[in-house]
């Protein structure tokens, strides 16, 4: 048919560990300080729940990912990287990678761009959209661990499928919204929801 179903696919947490790498490099960076196992983790801000752990924590949570390579160093989400590629290979479908930089920006924007290079390969970089507001961007579906994506369009065109991550496992996603639950799962199935019959 006509139109091509636009995809909008998340980095951290989606197809790259976020919280599996904060917290190794935590481990390691403070091994006498208190930590979240994964298990434990509540909520988006890993910053917000360590500093309600110890104050002083978040600031140094904060330290890990604004260090050099913590974010190309990233380990990818089971399946993630294969779902992105097989995307990218379907008919009637354009995929991009939206993903929302840190403020400190000396290392983040350019290893992101190294990690989906690695990953993906050099074409990728073409289907990388890096914005702090992901409701300016247009598409059919947006896949995201975040529960809450705000910005200055109240309605997006996207339905945001929320992506199961170890922060949000836990909460009851608003009314109507979907999950997909891992790579493993139907996401075929969820994008054929989407194309027109
Ligand atoms: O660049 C990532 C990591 C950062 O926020 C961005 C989330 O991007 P999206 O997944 O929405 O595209 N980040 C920052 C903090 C704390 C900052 Br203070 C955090 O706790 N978790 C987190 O992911």
């Amino acid at each position: 048919s006509a139109k091509k179903l636009r995809v909008l696919v998340d980095m951290d947490g989606v197809i790259a560990d976020f919280e599996g790498g904060f917290l190794r490099k935590y481990r390691t960076k403070y091994p006498n300080e208190p930590y979240i196992t994964l298990e434990d983790r509540r909520g988006f801000w890993v910053s917000t729940q360590y500093g309600h752990l110890r104050s002083d924590l978040c600031e140094k949570a904060i330290s890990i990912w604004e260090s050099k390579d913590f974010f190309v160093e990233l380990e990818p989400i089971p399946g993630g990287v294969q779902a992105v590629k097989e995307m990218a290979k379907m008919e009637n479908t354009d995929i991009f990678i939206c993903t929302s930089p840190i403020k400190h920006y000396v290392h983040c924007p350019y290893e992101k761009y190294a990690w989906i290079e690695k990953h993906l390969g050099y074409d990728f970089l073409e289907k990388t959209i890096l914005t702090r507001d992901k409701t300016v961007v247009t598409g059919d579906i947006l896949i995201d661990d975040k529960p809450d994506i705000l910005g200055v369009d109240p309605t997006p065109s996207w339905e945001h499928i929320l992506f199961t991550a170890c922060h949000n496992k836990h909460i009851t996603p608003s009314s109507s919204q979907r999950r997909l639950l891992s790579w493993a799962h139907d996401w075929r199935g969820i994008l054929d929801s989407k194309r027109p019959l």
